[in-house]
């Protein structure tokens, strides 16, 4: 049996979506209750729905042998998993934003704050900037406009929750999307994983990462 740990939430239905479209029985998703497990028996199939970066944890235990999870939690939690293709959902950006009146260039040391630390020091450093990172639980676009930090980290998809917030982009870091990975010994003891990713990749039609 394969197992395949899905992110729940935001990226879903386009991942159900692709699933469908490669032939898979995704009907169980449609009226899946609060069930987190679900067995497809005539497919041999296994599906388990957590939160993102357990997907992670669950395929580098080989406790699943492939997960579907955001490009944003893989540079967070880098870890001993192959990232096998680029699903082209859960599209976003890394940004750093603040406040209209913000000067990134005043040589000033800045105090950023983030849900992703890892993200923002890695960005910072390789611009050969000292700053101070304030790990943020959530609601991170307030941070500077109550003069918490001078700026923030955060995903941007549509802008909306930004210019709620008052807040405008100052710099990109990096393109966001949902990745296929795989456990390492799963796919080297069973073949039938590299035939499932393939069909995967049929759907979305890119090279293999
Ligand atoms: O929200 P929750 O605490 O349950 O968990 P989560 O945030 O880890 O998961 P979820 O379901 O919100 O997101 C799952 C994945 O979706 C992420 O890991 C990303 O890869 C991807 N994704 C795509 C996004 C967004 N778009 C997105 N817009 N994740 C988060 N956001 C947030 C962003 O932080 C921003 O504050 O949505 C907010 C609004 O974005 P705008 O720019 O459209 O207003
Ligand atoms: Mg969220």
């Amino acid at each position: 049996m394969i197992t395949i740990a899905l992110t729940k939430g935001r990226i879903e239905k386009d991942t159900v979506k692709i699933l469908a479209e490669a032939g898979f029985d995704m009907d169980f998703m449609a009226d899946k209750g609060r069930n987190l497990i679900f067995i497809d028996e005539a497919q041999d199939l296994r599906f388990l729905l957590v939160k993102a970066p357990d997907v992670a944890t669950y395929v580098e235990h080989g406790i699943a042998d492939l997960g579907v999870v955001g490009s944003d939690v893989l540079y967070e939690h880098p870890g001993s998993y192959l990232e096998m293709l680029d699903l082209n959902i859960g599209l976003c950006k890394f940004s750093v934003a603040s406040i209209p009146s913000y000067n990134p260039s005043d040589h000033k040391r800045k105090k950023i704050a983030t849900k992703y630390p890892k993200i923002a020091t890695d960005f910072f450093n390789s611009k050969d900037e000292d700053v101070e990172i304030v790990s943020i639980q959530g609601s991170v676009e307030i941070a500077p406009v109550i003069g918490l930090t001078d700026a923030i980290v955060d995903i941007v998809e549509t802008g909306n929750t930004l210019v709620a917030n008052g807040l405008v982009v100052f710099e990109d870091i990096v393109r966001v999307s949902s990745r296929l990975i795989a456990n390492s010994a799963s796919i080297k003891k069973n073949p039938e994983i590299m035939t499932l990713i393939d069909r995967l990749q049929a759907v979305v039609g890119n090279e293999e990462v």
